[in-house]
């Protein structure tokens, strides 16, 4: 039985409306990553970040999936074989088009966290410094998000997928982040078949057997025609 391991990055919802991160007019050339990605930025100025995050999840929410996600969708219902997206992205666009084994390692736009007690719960759309938690009631409200600087979620389970998958394909990801920009040669080293489907080549495409170059919409539905052929 085939097993893929799918990391998705930013360009896999590009095509969505989404703004990639370090794109022409990319979030990360508009924003300072210091300033609205890191704890740091976030103690300096909470109301900040919770407006960046705001507009990101309107965003979302105004947001369909694309041809992208609706193949990666079709993969997991009809491959003969387990299929895992993780994703560093945090809008739900792979879950609205129908994903359901999908590991959010860098957090998601939709959940809200107590950095007082740890709670989570669903996000309002609008999230302000002094919305109490509705577990504590401490006014320590954060998006359930991964910063720079913090610990990416479910790395144990991540990297023992990665250790027992024949394949693995990356999507729509520049390769600047780590730890998900060393997961090709986690998969390599553990005897995976490697794949890249990008706009261009990453920063770490020389890592993968395989690059293919072109907009998501376009050669995931092909690449995925041709794992269920
Ligand atoms: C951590 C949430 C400790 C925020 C994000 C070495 C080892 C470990 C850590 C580090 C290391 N070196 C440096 C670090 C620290 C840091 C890091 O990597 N810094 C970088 C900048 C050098 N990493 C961390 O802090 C991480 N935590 O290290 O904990 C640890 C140590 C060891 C082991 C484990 C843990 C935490 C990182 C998480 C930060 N949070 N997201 C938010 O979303 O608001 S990361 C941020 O970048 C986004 O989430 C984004 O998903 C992610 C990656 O970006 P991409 O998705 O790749 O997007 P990008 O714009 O860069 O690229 C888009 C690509 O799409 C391009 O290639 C483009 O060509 C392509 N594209 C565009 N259009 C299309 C397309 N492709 C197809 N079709 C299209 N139409």
């Amino acid at each position: 039985m085939t097993k893929i391991v799918i990391l998705t990055g930013a360009g896999v919802s590009a095509e969505s409306g989404l703004g990639t991160f370090r794109d022409k007019d990319g979030l990360w050339t508009r924003y300072d990553l210091e300033e609205v990605a890191t704890p740091e930025g976030f103690a300096r100025n909470p109301a900040l970040v919770h407006e960046f995050y705001n507009a990101r999840r309107k965003n979302c929410v105004e947001a369909t999936p694309n041809a992208a996600h609706h193949a990666l969708a079709r993969l997991e219902r009809d491959f003969d074989g387990p299929v895992l997206i993780v994703t560093q992205n945090v809008d739900d666009l792979h879950e609205r088009a129908g994903s359901s084994h999908v590991w959010h390692m860098h957090g998601q736009l939709t959940r809200a966290l107590c950095a007082a007690c740890g709670h989570r719960w669903d996000a309002p759309a609008v999230m302000a410094p002094a919305d109490p938690c509705p577990a504590c009631a401490a006014p320590a409200t954060r998006p359930d998000i991964v910063w720079f600087g913090e610990y990416p979620y479910g790395m144990e389970a991540i990297w023992d997928e990665l250790r027992a998958a024949d394949l693995f394909v990356s999507i729509g990801t520049s390769g600047n982040v780590y730890p998900a920009a060393a997961f090709v040669q986690d998969a390599a080293r553990a005897g995976a078949q490697t794949l890249e489907l990008n706009l261009e080549p990453s920063i770490g495409a020389h890592d993968f057997e395989e690059v293919r170059t072109g907009p998501a919409t376009e050669i995931v539905p092909a690449w995925v025609a041709q794992m269920l052929a």
